[in-house]
């Protein structure tokens, strides 16, 4: 089975590539449908955006697809950046600033605590349908680790002592939010193709 991945980030389609590897769901990338827009995504929610993002593609191209929608959701912050995770340190400001901005903001901080919450939306025959996966863990006060991609230097996952960025693919493609809602996706569209 084919499903395209409305996503424009790499490290998130290498991912989900990773995660359903043994699975039989074959993961198509936005390139290989010839797709290089910038897909909004407005929404005040995650579930929000990513039903928007998973629609656009849906409507322009009529294919079944999904996309994900992630964010960081800090305790002592009110959840902030949640939603808007991508750009915490304001347009066209990259991970590191985005990072950079949270441990400011974190100074101080005792409670570290934080989750990592995805919502996958899939567009299936018409209908849509949402997943989501969170993983708990703490905030950091300094980067560490070079694997990973956007905030993983300074999340550590409860139950470990070292951040996504320190853990690696391997480990975090085991425990991780998008793991999590990844394999909702799978049990459901195995449920389909058992039908
Ligand atoms: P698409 O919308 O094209 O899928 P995006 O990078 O815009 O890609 P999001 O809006 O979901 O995706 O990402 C929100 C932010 O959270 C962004 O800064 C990411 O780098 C970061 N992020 C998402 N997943 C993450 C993960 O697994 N680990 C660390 N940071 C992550």
């Amino acid at each position: 089975m084919k499903l395209v991945f409305a996503t424009n980030n790499k490290h998130k389609l290498d991912e989900v590539r990773k995660i359903t590897s043994h699975h039989p769901v074959e993961i198509v990338s936005l390139a290989e449908i010839n797709c290089f827009d910038d897909i909004p995504e407005t929404a005040d929610t995650l579930e929000g955006n990513a039903l928007q993002k998973a629609h656009y593609i849906q409507k322009k191209f009529g294919l079944n697809c999904f996309a994900d929608d992630t964010g960081l959701e800090v305790e002592a912050l009110n959840n902030a950046p949640g939603v808007y995770s991508a750009r915490y340190a304001g347009p066209g400001h990259d991970s590191e600033a985005n990072m950079k901005k949270l441990l400011h903001e974190m100074e101080g901080k005792e409670n570290r605590k934080a989750r990592f919450r995805t919502v996958i939306a899939l567009v299936w025959n018409g209908k849509t349908y949402t997943f989501e996966g969170i993983v708990n863990g703490t905030i950091t006060t300094a980067k560490r680790g070079e694997n990973g991609f956007g905030y993983d230097p300074i999340f550590i996952p409860e139950g470990y002592d070292q951040t996504f960025a320190e853990l690696g693919d391997n480990i975090k493609n085991q425990i991780s939010h998008r793991a999590k809602a990844v394999e909702k996706l799978d049990e459901f569209l195995t449920q389909l193709s058992d039908l």
